[in-house]
């Protein structure tokens, strides 16, 4: 998120309005205690942000104070919860001056809205006004403040991040938290730690080599059923965005490399965090990063920043680049569920959920030929994992390449059933399908657990990347931002399909799409930037990239728009 100086008009509540009613439980919180450690970790005056789609992002010199108040607030959600409560410290695909943090609820999940709001307010009240917020807090939300508090940290390789993780154990540790600090760990990792620390184990180890383990150990199960072998199928050019990825899969390699042999570029030792390389860069410029050389036909993923988006690619005989997004990595997944399930004679019920990024093709092949029901809901993680616990079967994935698959209690033990009393290739399925359950991170998309789905996957179907690529053809698509002076303005429904406000945007944009083939066209306020995001498609590369300039033009004029008139051209 942006950081934005001036009023903020997200806790309208002035600091005259607190009634101060410093009921008899906050004699539990030492106020003297968080006054002095709060200046040491001071606000800059004015200073507003808001806790966005995936927790506070800006400059890393701007969040001392925030990381520090995080700290304070992951304690009240851990009393409040009784449960282990996760902090990471990270801005994923952001350039590397920048940093962030967010929390990580019970169950693995993205924080709970309401506290997201608390969240903004208490990093946004001036110094004066913090401990009051604090008390607010809870005391809405009924914190009992005698309860024990736990909480687990972890952090990405930015240069700024182990100096800010030291802030939120400052927060933590002032409010009588216990912590424990994991160190550097990709942010399903830490995703993962918060599960199984709350699961009483059932889920994993929580421990980095409880993830190792429990993963390598369901890879390997399955390749050893793979009946092709050789090289070909084996090997694969990772990407790691000079990030954490890099480190977690140069330690975990080994574990697995009886079912493959991974080669890492962008490890870290040379280039800078996410810079021309990275998951988000190769999907939104459609090319290869820097720093990999790929021969024709060669399998190659990147996984961006803090190694929870993974995308594949290739190039082909003709030296032309294929990128394959979160969109067919759903349609891999989900088809090969799909599969297991008749082989097994089970009808559960399996869904997938998209956002209105999906490729136009993907929803229909999905739906018309796997005869699988797809799901749209709003862009953020925590909207497609929330909509993707409704199933027996739920496969999210976002365009981007962030996405996973979750498995209802009820599903797994009926799979763990069945590989036990089936017989010969119903119980094959069944045992695959228990060690595919088994290799999905279920408390978040996560890159090296989706890349070792997908090898398994790849691997037990013999299908090469060109053949997976095959499955259908992408529309040509353009996406752009444009500037706009509050980009509050656009509000969207139909899961940011349609636009609502402002008036006349919706029908200019139906008029436009109406011109060109197979064409399709949304905007909205992202949620990362100061930015509207506009997207096209349409049956040329030309009609999406005509469409989207149209659009972008159309939301410069009814929005608000400031600076330079979108261009055409790209
Ligand atoms: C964040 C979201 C990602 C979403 C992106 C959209 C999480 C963990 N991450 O990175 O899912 O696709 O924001 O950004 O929720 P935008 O709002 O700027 O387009
Ligand atoms: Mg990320």
């Amino acid at each position: 998120m942006g950081g934005e100086w001036g009023q903020s008009d997200i806790c309208p509540e002035s600091a005259q309005e607190w009634t101060i009613q410093v009921g008899q439980d906050h004699l539990d919180m030492d106020l003297g205690a968080i006054t002095k450690y709060s200046a040491l970790h001071a606000k800059p005056n004015g200073l507003i942000l808001q806790y966005g789609t995936a927790g506070f992002r800006t400059k890393a010199e701007h969040l001392d104070h925030v990381m520090f108040r995080m700290g304070l607030l992951a304690v009240l959600r851990s009393k409040q919860t009784k449960s282990t409560i996760g902090v990471m410290v990270t801005a994923s695909h952001n350039p590397e001056e920048d940093n962030g943090v967010k929390l990580v609820d019970p169950l693995g999940e993205m924080l709970a809205p309401s506290w997201e709001e608390h969240a903004t307010c208490l990093a946004n009240a001036e110094e004066q006004d913090m401990q009051r917020v604090l008390i607010d807090i809870s005391e809405k939300e009924a914190v009992n403040l005698q309860q024990d508090a736990f909480v687990v940290i972890g952090r990405d390789t930015r240069p700024s991040s182990e100096k800010l993780s030291q802030s939120v154990i400052d927060g933590v540790t002032v409010l009588g938290g216990q912590f424990h600090d994991y160190g550097l760990l990709t942010t399903p990792q830490l995703h993962y730690m918060v599960y199984c620390r709350n699961t009483g184990g059932r889920y994993g180890k929580a421990t980095v080599e409880g993830y190792y383990q429990k993963l390598s150990k369901a890879f390997v199960e399955l390749t050893k059923q793979a009946s092709c072998s050789g090289d070909e199928y084996r090997s694969l050019k990772v990407d790691c965005a000079n990030g954490i990825g890099a480190l977690k899969l140069r330690e975990m390699e080994h574990y697995f490399s009886q079912g493959l042999s991974v080669q890492l570029f962008n490890d870290g030792s040379k280039g800078k965090l996410n810079h021309l390389c990275g998951a988000d860069f190769v999907k939104s410029h459609q090319k290869p990063p820097q720093g990999m050389e790929i021969k024709s036909n060669e399998r190659c993923c990147s996984f961006d920043g803090d190694a929870d988006r993974i995308v594949y690619y290739y190039h082909d005989a003709d030296g032309h680049f294929h990128l394959i997004d979160g969109d067919k990595i759903a349609t891999l997944i989900s088809s090969f569920l799909k599969e297991l399930l008749v082989e097994i004679g089970e009808s559960l019920n399996i869904g997938v959920v998209q956002t209105a990024y999906a490729n136009g093709s993907s929803t229909r092949y999905l739906e018309e030929v796997m005869k699988v029901p797809v799901y749209c809901t709003k862009t953020g993680v925590k909207h497609l994992h929330h909509k993707a616990q409704e199933f027996d079967i739920g496969v999210y994935f976002e365009a981007n390449g962030h996405g996973t698959a979750l498995f209802s209690t009820a599903v797994e033990m009926k799979i763990k059933q069945s590989a036990e009393q089936l017989e010969d290739k119903k119980r094959k399925a069944a045992k695959m399908l228990e060690n595919i359950i088994d290799l999905f991170n279920q408390a978040a998309g996560d890159a090296i657990s989706d890349m070792l789905v997908i090898e398994a996957i790849l691997a037990l179907k013999g299908l090469t990347v060109q053949q997976w690529d095959a499955l259908y053809t992408d529309l040509p698509n353009r996406q752009l931002k444009v500037q706009v002076a509050d980009r509050r303005v656009i509000s969207t429904t139909n899961a940011e399909r349609q636009a609502v406000t402002p008036p006349g945007l919706q029908e200019a944009i139906n008029d436009l799409v109406k011109k060109y083939k197979l064409s399709r066209a949304f905007v909205r306020p992202s949620g990362t930037e100061d930015v509207v995001r506009v997207y096209a498609e349409a049956d040329s590369q030309e009609s999406a990239d005509h469409l989207a300039h149209e659009v972008s033009l159309a939301v410069f004029q009814l929005a608000g728009g400031i600076g330079e008139r979108p261009q055409p051209g790209f």
